[in-house]
């Protein structure tokens, strides 16, 4: 791996580092491009995230920034007086003019945070306990935002989580076949038109807006290293109005199968029992007392739709060429697409199973909002 930025030259906006050392690109995310950059302070190794924001992506980074701004003070007002308050939540490192962000000479967005020590991400889940605490803090972070004071924060993607126009983007990517792929992924198209009844199912719900973090990946999440603990919620790029569902829908697509996002494999690609077990008791244990049974009844099925979407997300980008989602082999995209639909099919198999266990914990018959019972 190579650097591409200059992040020395960036940094220099950013004085309260320290002295800059060296940088390396970090992390697996799909979006921005992240680097950790290592400063002497006052004799003191030191190290920051350095991001610069996929304007791609994000259309209005400024809106984007003053969601983030807004969502990382209050999140420190919440945490205000914690002895582990620096590690609990994203802060804002200040450009010496007191900015929150700097724009490079080529119009790019950059922000730093300081570096979470002693706590790391995965990319797949290994026990229930991480599945637990990965849902447990990402219940917490809504709850933390359920009292955000207005005005409502920007829709920083618009319609992010619209599954039905999500489809209908697959439909014009498969029209234009703009990078003659269409032949390629057949079964996969077929895959998703027959699911067109389910696309809809959230939206006509009605359920209730609140700040959603819509992009609650296990690798968004950092576990303590020692405790195991969810300690700190990543990627705030996405904090905007939404459903509770979508964060939770995402934990049950990351955080239940063994296979990577990835995976070629599609044979190791299932929806795991106890692992869901221990996301619904983890979430439910955090904002089980804000959500309204409304929302509860579709736990299960959230998992399920929003697996679906992000299968139809990874297609057209290959449709179209693979100009969204970072890409690192040819047909990157197209494998990604078969692991969420192999994993939509595991869920169908065991929907049924997956709602009566949400019912079951509601009504508190195992213990509910315990901590997940060891699989061996
Ligand atoms: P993307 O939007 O591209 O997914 P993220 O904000 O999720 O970018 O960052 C990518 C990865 O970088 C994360 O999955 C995590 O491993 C790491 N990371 C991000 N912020 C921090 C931080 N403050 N401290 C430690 N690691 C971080
Ligand atoms: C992207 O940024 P990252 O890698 O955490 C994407 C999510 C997808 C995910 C699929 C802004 O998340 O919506 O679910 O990839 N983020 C954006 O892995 O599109
Ligand atoms: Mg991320």
């Amino acid at each position: 791996m190579h650097t591409t930025h200059d992040i020395r030259s960036i940094a220099e906006h950013f004085p309260s580092c320290g002295e800059f050392q060296g940088t390396v690109p970090w992390g697996k995310g799909h979006i921005n491009d992240t680097y950790c950059a290592e400063f002497n302070r006052l004799g003191a190794s030191v190290r920051f995230i350095f991001q610069r924001v996929n304007r791609n992506v994000f259309r209005n980074p400024v809106a984007l920034m003053e969601n983030v701004e807004r969502v990382t003070a209050h999140l420190a007002s919440k945490l205000n007086g914690h002895p582990d308050a620096g590690r609990r939540a994203l802060r804002l490192v200040r450009t010496g003019s007191g900015c929150a962000w700097h724009v490079d000479d080529a119009g790019n967005h950059w922000r730093v945070y300081p570096f979470i020590t002693a706590a790391s991400t995965y990319d797949s889940v290994r026990t229930p306990e991480q599945a637990f605490q990965a849902a447990k803090a990402f219940g917490h972070f809504q709850k933390m935002l359920a009292d955000l004071p207005s005005p409502r924060l920007h829709d920083t993607i618009p319609d992010f989580h619209h599954t039905p126009k999500r489809l209908a983007a697959l439909e014009n990517a498969i029209e234009a076949d703009a990078v003659n792929r269409a032949h390629l992924c057949r079964e996969e198209i077929q895959f998703a038109f027959a699911r067109k009844s389910i696309v809809g199912r959230l939206l006509e719900a009605q359920l209730p807006e609140r700040v959603t973090h819509n992009d609650t990946k296990l690798n968004n999440v950092m576990l303590d290293d020692v405790t195991g603990e969810g300690i700190c919620v990543l990627d705030l790029d996405t904090v905007m109005p939404g459903v509770a569902l979508y964060d939770f829908g995402d934990m049950v697509r990351t955080a239940t199968s063994p296979a990577a996002e990835d995976e070629r494999d599609l044979s190791k690609v299932t929806m795991r029992f106890p692992m869901f077990e221990a996301l619904v008791r983890g979430y439910l244990g955090a904002a089980g007392d804000f959500l309204t049974p409304d929302e509860a009844r579709w736990l299960a099925f959230s998992g399920k739709l929003i697996t679906f979407e992000t299968g139809l997300r990874f297609l057209t980008d290959f449709l179209a060429g693979d100009g969204y989602f970072k890409t690192h082999r040819e047909f990157h995209n197209l494998d990604r697409c078969r692991t969420q639909f192999r994993l939509v099919e595991s869920i169908e198999l065991q929907e049924k199973a997956m709602r009566q266990l949400v019912e079951e914990i509601g009504r508190g018959r195992r213990g509910a909002f315990d901590s997940p019972r060891p699989v061996h």
